[in-house]
């Protein structure tokens, strides 16, 4: 129907309505001071402290002033502030740390050396110039002294380059030009979808667009409209069923012009085209999709009866049994340690995580988050989006306590600096212990039945990317066990429907009046660093296979025993590995050179966690949306040598070019050797996302899960979670049963206030003013 280059979904920043749109304020914090009653803890006396610097923490606000007085004063970028810079001029984007390289990081964590020189990376939009770049800075050592300088960033990214063109550096042009062209429409608009542009409606039409093709000078993109909704955000399900071709192929935006137009499943070559059919006896128009009660995402109506009832909730009657250091963002609980950072384009990442001392992983985070559409519209079937682009950290959301997070866990906030300024997210981590509603053990004999409490340590963070919310959680359990959970909830990004399809149902579902479901694939990328009992490990597929066999003790009558055995296989070079078919092999990281008191390897499985299925990868074969900036997507994880030169799957710049990205994962993938070596593990957490009569009005979050689970595998000479459970043995061999408990019980005496079930909400939301979608600055995207 069109030819495609590139296509990559991007939203032209003319969206009318979203001028108005403030989707996540930030909320303040609302400190929930420890009961008077609880018994006084340890270290209500003395703080916790970590015992060492975290050397893995982003800049503080006091560092990025520094560089951006450095940026300015000594560096000849021609910046222009970011608050007065427009179309065609140089302004920051983001000031963010490089992480240390590993060895460095080590050494200080071993006590051997000082803490690592620190640097930061600085991205800046490059619009004065003749072709307009974002470009990749490096600037360091910090704090800012003599000997400071400013580098192009390129060790980190594989195309060598530290920049990336930016094909698209005329928002507020493209923002006016669209509402220009969208006033000359007007009769069509009108007309097909009984409304029109009318600037100052914040519920009129706004238009989204995804490139088509991009390469040799040319520009063409497919824009759709959309009805805005600023208070709800329901725009993604107000899909208006009307497309357009245009052409932004030069800076000036005279030359721009619409091309092709697609309507109810017909191509027109132009807008005097679809005017002329429409005169035409018979033309036959789709239905509306207008907005009303459906898109609620709550009903205050009466409801069920029961629910006037609160539900049951989590108290913590005794206290948290965990230690933070705030400030260097450490965490200690059971046995587990670990430190915190977030950083811009993928929140909450975990460093040197340690069980009973030992070291498991050295970094746990985020790498990117891509969802990837299809269908028969022009929009929908190029649809694809990579979340990092829209700097997933800055997108976390205030946490709302009770409902988010237990009402007593510990709410941390996070910043990060874009433009000149630090933009706080209050209360946007929580970290709490939580108990299952199942034992972690149980046993029952004639006489004695024992059971263990299964609680468990959860780091959460919510990423609102504008129509979604992902809900991450990294959940430490007692026996050593780290698991890490995405659930996804919010608006389902939907297709229009028209109601005479072909296909009906090829792909996705009618949920309503004009509006179909449109299926996709979740797949986000995740980095393991596993140094499992030391940084020296090997990834074993140990398979479990059936076999024929004959036993000496056989009874030759039966002949051959038909029976099944364990296959170790060592990985031996870099590669990609799916979750065997029917679990029939288990992915293990093991130390070849630490064994256990039983002369076993030590190790930590990878495997699926608790979620809808196994985590997936993405269905399409070298999607023409993509290019090369995902392709990390395709297997469900990787096995590769860790390199100070690759330390992230994924550039939130990848978008810019799909097809010559600044980091190709697949370059990573290139053979090595990696028996007993430093691995490092990127998975893939994800789900085939078929959006139903359900997901209407939001997409909930038992079905919309995945997760992925790294657990002890001979690790320890036997269960360490017998250490730290809580629990009772009742030995019911006499007339009375004698329940004798392990670890503390609960005692009488707990008092629960108001506010330990319901906290107060009134100031959620009040400290930190708006948070816009985001600046145009950030590139392509759904913002004004
Ligand atoms: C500096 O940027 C301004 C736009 O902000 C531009 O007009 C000017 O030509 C640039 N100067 C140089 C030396 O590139
Ligand atoms: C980290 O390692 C890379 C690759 O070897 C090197 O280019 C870079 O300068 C190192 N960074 C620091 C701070 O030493
Ligand atoms: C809108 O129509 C006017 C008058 O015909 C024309 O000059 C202008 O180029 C059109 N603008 C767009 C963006 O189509
Ligand atoms: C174990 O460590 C020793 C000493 O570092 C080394 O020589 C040996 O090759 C290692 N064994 C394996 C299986 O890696
Ligand atoms: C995808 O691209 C790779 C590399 O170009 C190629 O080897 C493979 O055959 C392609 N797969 C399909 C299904 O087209
Ligand atoms: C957000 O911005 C709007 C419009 O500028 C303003 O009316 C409102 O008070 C702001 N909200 C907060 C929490 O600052
Ligand atoms: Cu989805």
């Amino acid at each position: 129907m069109f030819s495609t280059a590139k296509k990559h979904w991007v939203l032209i920043s003319a969206s009318i309505a979203f001028i108005f749109f403030v989707a996540t304020p930030i909320l303040p914090f609302i400190k929930h001071a420890r009961a008077s009653w609880l018994p006084s803890r340890d270290d209500d006396a003395t703080p916790f402290r970590s015992p060492k610097v975290n050397v893995f923490a982003d800049l503080s606000t006091k560092e990025a002033e520094d560089i951006v007085d450095f940026l300015f004063q000594k560096t000849n970028l021609n910046l222009t502030k970011s608050s007065l810079a427009g179309d065609n001029d140089n302004q920051i984007l983001l000031i963010e740390v490089i992480q240390p390289n590993k060895t460095d990081a080590l050494n200080y964590l071993a006590g051997s050396s000082d803490p690592p020189t620190r640097w930061a990376r600085v991205v800046i939009v490059q619009s004065a110039t003749e072709e307009a770049q974002f470009v990749n800075y490096r600037i360091g050592p910090l704090p800012i002294r003599e000997t400071t300088e400013i580098l192009p960033l390129e060790f980190c990214y594989s195309s060598g380059r530290s920049y990336v063109r930016n094909p698209l550096p005329f928002q507020e042009e493209l923002r006016l030009w669209s509402i220009n062209m969208l006033m000359n429409v007007s009769d069509i608009t009108r007309e097909l979808l009984g409304t029109s542009l009318n600037p100052v409606d914040p519920n009129g039409l706004s238009p989204g667009a995804r490139i088509s093709y991009d390469e040799k000078g040319t520009l063409i993109v497919w824009a759709d409209f959309s009805l805005s909704n600023p208070t709800g955000g329901t725009s993604t399900l107000l899909k208006q069923g009307l497309y357009v071709q245009i052409d932004l192929s030069t800076r000036d935006s005279s030359n721009w012009r619409s091309l092709q137009w697609y309507y109810n499943n017909i191509l027109y070559d132009s807008v005097d085209d679809l005017r002329k059919a429409m005169k035409t006896p018979g033309f036959k128009k789709s239905p509306l999709n207008t907005d009303g009660r459906w898109t609620e995402t709550v009903d205050f109506s009466e409801g069920h009866h029961d629910r006037n009832k609160p539900p049951p909730t989590n108290v913590q009657p005794m206290g948290g049994r965990y230690q933070i250091d705030e400030k260097e963002k450490f965490v200690s609980w059971m046995g587990f340690e670990l430190f915190m950072r977030t950083s811009s384009d993928t929140g909450v990442t975990l460093h040197d995580i340690k069980f009973n001392g030992e070291s498991v992983i050295y970094e746990l985070g985020l790498q990117e988050a891509l969802s990837h559409y299809a269908g028969d519209d022009p929009t929908q079937g190029g649809l694809e989006f990579l979340d990092g682009t829209f700097y997933m950290g800055r997108l976390m959301s205030e946490l709302v306590p009770g409902y988010d997070c237990p009402a007593y866990a510990t709410y941390l906030p996070s910043s990060y600096h874009f433009g000149e300024d630090t933009q706080v997210r209050e209360n946007s981590i929580c970290i709490f212990e939580h108990t299952a509603d199942y034992p972690i053990q149980r046993h029952s004999s004639a006489t004695r039945v024992s059971v263990s409490r299964n609680t468990y340590l959860v780091v959460r963070f919510v990423s609102t990317v504008w129509n979604y919310d992902y809900t991450f959680d990294y959940i430490f359990y007692l026996d050593g066990t780290i698991e890490v959970k995405i659930r996804a909830s919010g608006f389902i990004f939907a297709a229009f429907w028209t109601g005479n399809e072909a296909n009906e149902d090829e792909y996705g579902f009618r949920v309503h009046d004009a509006l179909a479901s449109s299926m996709h694939d979740h797949v986000l990328n995740f980095k393991a660093d596993l140094d499992v009992a030391g940084t020296d490990n090997t990834m074993v597929r140990l398979a479990i296979e059936p076999i024929t066999l004959e036993y000496p003790w056989d009874d030759v009558r039966t002949g051959p025993r038909n029976t099944m055995h364990l296959v170790q296989r060592l990985v031996e070079k870099e590669t990609g590995l799916d979750w065997a078919r029917n679990s029939g092999e288990m992915y293990i990281v093991m130390n070849q050179n630490k064994t256990n008191e039983w002369g076993e390897k030590r190790g930590y499985r990878i495997q699926p966690g608790s979620g809808v299925g196994s985590p997936i990868h993405l269905t399409i074969f070298n999607s023409t949306a993509l290019g090369k900036s995902a392709s990390w997507a395709s297997q469900d994880l990787w096995v590769l040598k860790r390199k100070d030169t690759e330390p992230k799957s994924a550039s939130s710049l990848n978008y810019l070019d799909p097809l010559d990205p600044l980091v190709d994962f697949s370059k990573f993938v290139d053979d090595e050797d990696i028996v007993q070596d430093d691995l490092v593990v990127f998975f893939n957490l994800g789900m085939h996302h078929v959006p139903h009569s359900g997901d209407i009005p939001n997409t909930l979050m038992h079905t919309a899960a995945s997760s992925v689970m790294f657990t002890p595998f001979n690790f320890h000479d036997r269960d360490p979670s017998r250490l730290t459970s809580q629990g009772v043995q009742l030995d019911i061999n006499s007339k009375k049963t004698k329940p004798r408990y392990f670890g503390r019980t609960y005692v009488e005496g707990a008092k629960l206030k108001k506010t330990d079930l319901e906290p107060d909400l009134t100031k959620f939301g009040l400290s930190s003013g708006n948070v816009s979608w985001v600046s145009n600055l950030l590139g392509p995207g759904p913002w004004a």
